[in-house]
C-alpha cells in the first residue's frame, strides 16, 4: 500500500472512532438522566407534612438517657424538654401531642441520621454550627442557650479551667464538645489529653471510675449528669464556659415548607409566654387582645393555610405541651434538674427585658406571628 492509501485509511478510522465516541456520549448523557415516567412518583410530590399526616405520626430522633432533655420515666414514656418539642409538633401537625415515635440516637449518629430523611426531626441537645447547617439539615430556632464546661471532683482541689493542665478529661465523640476541648487545650497551651466514648454514659462512669481528671459536656449535661452521680456533693461544676453551644431542633434539608411549620411550632410556644397564655388558660373565644387572638385561630391568621396546618393549632399545642416557660420548668427548671432560668439569663425570653432597648433580658426569641 502506498503511503497516500495508508493516510486515507488511517483518517477514515480516526473519523469513524470520533464518531462513536460521540455516539456513546450522547447516549451516556442519556443513561445518566432521571429516568422518565409518565406521572412523578408519589414519594417525590408528597411534601413531608403530607406524609406525616398519611402516616398518622412524628418520627423525632432523640436521646432517651439525659436527664431533663430526653429521658425514659418510671413509667416507661420518653419525656424531657427535647421530648416536648417533638410533641409540640405533634400536636400541631396532627392536633395529638402523642402521635410521636422516639428513635433514640447516640451523638456519633446525628448527622447521618438527619441526612438519611428517615426521620422528620432531630431534637436532642444538637448545637447548631456552620458546618452541621451546611451539611446535615436546616436548623429551627435556638431553644436553649448552652455552653462547655467542665466537672471535678471537689477533692482535686482546683477552681478554674485554666488548672487543668496535663489533665485527663473525659467526652463524648463526634460532639462539639470534643472539638472545643481540643481548641481550648491549644489555645491556652494546656496539653489536655483527651479520652473519648462513643457514649456519654461510658464517659461519665470512666470519670466516676477515676480514669479522667474531668468530664466535659454542655453545662446543662454536667449538672444534669452530676446530679445522678453517687455522692454528687462531691463534684463540682467549674465557672468557665469555653463554647457556644445554641440547641436546636434540626429537620432534614429539601422542604422548606416542612422546616417553616417547625419553626412555627417554635414560636407558638415562645408566643404563648410572651402573651401570658398557659395550658391553664388557652382561649377558645375571642379575647378582644389581637395578638393572642391571632395566635389561637380566633381571628387574623398567622399563615396556617400556606403552612398546612390547622388555624388552632396553637390552643393543641399549648394545651397539651404547654408554653416555653412550662416545658422549661417541667424538664430543665425546679420540676426537673434544677437549672435556673432567671429574667436575665440567656435562656428568659427577650421579652423579660424592662424595655425596648435595654440590654437585659434573654435571647429566647422568634420572628413575629402574624
Ligand atoms: N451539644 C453538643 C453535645 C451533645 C451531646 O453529646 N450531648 C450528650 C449529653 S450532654 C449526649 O447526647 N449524650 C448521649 C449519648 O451518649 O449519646 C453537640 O451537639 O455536639
Amino acid at each position: 500500500m502506498n503511503k497516500g492509501w495508508k493516510l486515507l485509511i488511517a483518517a477514515a478510522l480516526l473519523l469513524s472512532a470520533a464518531a462513536l465516541l460521540l455516539i456513546s456520549a450522547a447516549c451516556s448523557e442519556q443513561g445518566t438522566a432521571p429516568a422518565q415516567t409518565s406521572e412523578p412518583s408519589v414519594e417525590s410530590q408528597q411534601s413531608r407534612l403530607d406524609a406525616i399526616k398519611a402516616r398518622g405520626h412524628v418520627v423525632c430522633a432523640s436521646n432517651n438517657s439525659i436527664p431533663g432533655f430526653g429521658y425514659v420515666d418510671e413509667g416507661g414514656n420518653n419525656v424531657g424538654f427535647d421530648i416536648d418539642l417533638c410533641r409540640a409538633v405533634a400536636a400541631a401537625v396532627l392536633g395529638d401531642a402523642s402521635a410521636i415515635e422516639i428513635i433514640p440516637v447516640h451523638a456519633t449518629e446525628m448527622g447521618a441520621t438527619i441526612q438519611s430523611g428517615d426521620v422528620d426531626m432531630l431534637v436532642r441537645t444538637v448545637t447548631r454550627s456552620s458546618s452541621r447547617d451546611a451539611k446535615w439539615g436546616n436548623f429551627a430556632y435556638t431553644m436553649y442557650y448552652d455552653g462547655q464546661g467542665f466537672m471535678i471532683r471537689k477533692s482535686e482541689g482546683i477552681s478554674s479551667a485554666l488548672d487543668l493542665r496535663n489533665a485527663a478529661v473525659c467526652v463524648t465523640q463526634g460532639t462539639t464538645t470534643e472539638l472545643n476541648l481540643q481548641d481550648f487545650s491549644k489555645l491556652y497551651d494546656m496539653n489536655i489529653q483527651a479520652l473519648t466514648f462513643e457514649k456519654t454514659d461510658a464517659a461519665v462512669e470512666a470519670y466516676r471510675a477515676g480514669q479522667c481528671d474531668a468530664f466535659t459536656t454542655d453545662h446543662s449535661g454536667l449538672y444534669a449528669y452530676k446530679s445522678s452521680l453517687p455522692q454528687s456533693d462531691s463534684h463540682v461544676v467549674l465557672p468557665e464556659t469555653i463554647s457556644e453551644e445554641p440547641l436546636a431542633p434540626v429537620v432534614p434539608h429539601g422542604d422548606e415548607g416542612w422546616t417553616d411549620v417547625v419553626n412555627i411550632v417554635m414560636a407558638i410556644i415562645i408566643y404563648a409566654e410572651a402573651y401570658g397564655v398557659t395550658s391553664q388558660n388557652v382561649p377558645d373565644a375571642l379575647t378582644g387582645n389581637t395578638k393572642v387572638d391571632r395566635l389561637f385561630g380566633l381571628a387574623g391568621s398567622y399563615g396556617q393555610e400556606t403552612l398546612g396546618i390547622s388555624p388552632t393549632a396553637a390552643q393543641d399545642v399549648i394545651r397539651s405541651v404547654g408554653n416555653y416557660a412550662e416545658i422549661y420548668h417541667r424538664s430543665l427548671g425546679d420540676n426537673g434538674i434544677g437549672l435556673p432560668r432567671g429574667d436575665n439569663s440567656r435562656n428568659a425570653l427577650w421579652s423579660a427585658a424592662p424595655c425596648d432597648d435595654c440590654p437585659k433580658g434573654g435571647q429566647i426569641y422568634a420572628a413575629p406571628l402574624r
